[in-house]
């Protein structure tokens, strides 16, 4: 007689195979991604990871039971003779059977619940931050890169910058999330969990780092052509580097130093500075990223490029080839004024 069904031996392989993806080197693997959210580096993480493993744990386990449980059910059936056409098959009715329900609606109930209580502890812990946040800063998602403000009650202490957010570790740092444009979201996966970046709404959320690192973020939430290169870094540091790199982007950066670099700001402010801000200069746009103090980043173009004097190059010589379809046009220069003012943003310590 045919067996009713090939596949029997399918779903413990498979409940195997998802185990292995879970526990295996897969996983570290994992750690060494940038944006990875299964290793924590900070308070929010420290919570929500837990739950993250025990969530995917428990589902597993619970599909790997029910699918041992079919797969015994269908070995285990009885062998059927061929009845004749039109013949119904008599059906057994043992009261027996319906204790399996209400075992399994049971067990089920109780795992789920569970589940529910972890989850709800879990929201609850990362809702508000463990203590009142000393700073804050607002970070405005644009199509497709990040400005961000550090906010104080005094106007003087007040700086922008792009694309890289520096914190102190150790405390917990408020942020404001706004949209400037469409919906982006806001993420940094080691550290916590996302937050809608949304027009006309300011939400919050905070972070908390335990030690210094560069944490790599990323806009979630799809936000036109070039969303997947919206990325951020985030760079906690100690609270003696932090007010550091804060006091200095405070300051306006050195005037230049020579010739070229008199004529690289002059280019810059005819050129570039209805869209770009740099701090002590007549260029104050604020369509694109603040540039006052552009050497000190990591990269530019929102996480996807190094900043090196190339790379600088081939994004002002022709941004819509590495971007297409981001908010800067390609600069009509000539070599000679690109090159002075490629000159002038190297200055921008
Ligand atoms: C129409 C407005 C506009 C003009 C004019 C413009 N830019 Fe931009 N620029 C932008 C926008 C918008 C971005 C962000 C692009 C992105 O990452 O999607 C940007 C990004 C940059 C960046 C990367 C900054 C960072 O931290 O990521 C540099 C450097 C830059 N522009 C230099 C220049 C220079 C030099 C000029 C003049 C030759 C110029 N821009 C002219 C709008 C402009
Ligand atoms: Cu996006």
């Amino acid at each position: 007689m045919r067996k009713p069904f090939a596949i029997a031996a399918g779903p413990k392989a498979v409940g195997w195979a998802c185990l292995c993806v879970v526990f295996s080197p897969v996983s570290r693997a994992f750690a060494a991604a940038p944006l990875n959210y299964l290793t924590s580096a900070g308070v929010q993480g420290d919570s929500v990871l837990p739950l993250t493993w025990g969530v995917t744990i428990i589902s597993i386990a619970v599909i790997v039971i029910i699918a041992i449980l079919v797969a015994g059910g269908i070995w285990r059936r009885p062998g059927l003779s061929v009845q004749p056409a039109g013949r119904r098959l008599p059906v057994e009715e043992k009261a027996s059977g319906l204790n399996w329900i209400w075992i399994g609606v049971g067990i089920s109930s109780l795992v789920l619940l569970f589940m529910v209580v972890w989850t709800m502890a879990v929201l609850a812990r990362v809702t508000s931050p463990p203590t009142r946040p000393a700073l804050t800063i607002e970070v405005t998602g644009h199509q497709w890169w990040w400005q961000v403000r550090y906010l104080s009650r005094d106007p003087a202490q007040i700086f922008t910058t792009a694309n890289e957010i520096h914190i102190p570790v150790g405390e917990p740092v408020r942020f404001k999330l706004v949209g400037a444009d469409v919906i982006h979201s806001f993420w940094i996966p080691q550290l916590g969990g996302k937050t809608d970046a949304i027009p006309g709404q300011t939400n919050e959320t905070w972070l908390e780092a335990h030690k210094p690192g560069i944490y790599r973020g990323q806009c979630t939430e799809y936000c036109g052509v070039q969303h997947a290169k919206m990325g951020m870094l985030l760079i906690a540091e100690s609270p003696g580097d932090f007010a550091a790199w804060r006091a200095h982007q405070l300051q306006s950066p050195a005037h230049p130093a020579t010739g070229g670099q008199w004529a690289g700001l002059a280019n810059f402010t005819a050129h570039c500075g209805a869209c770009h801000a740099i701090r002590g200069t007549d260029a104050a746009g604020m369509v694109g990223p603040d540039l006052s103090h552009l050497m000190q980043r990591h990269t530019i173009a929102a996480g996807i490029l190094p900043n090196d004097p190339a790379d600088l190059e081939r994004w002002i010589s022709d941004p819509q080839g590495i971007k297409p379809g981001a908010l800067m046009q390609k600069p009509e220069l000539s070599a000679n004024e690109r090159a002075s003012i490629i000159s002038y943003l190297e200055t921008l310590n």
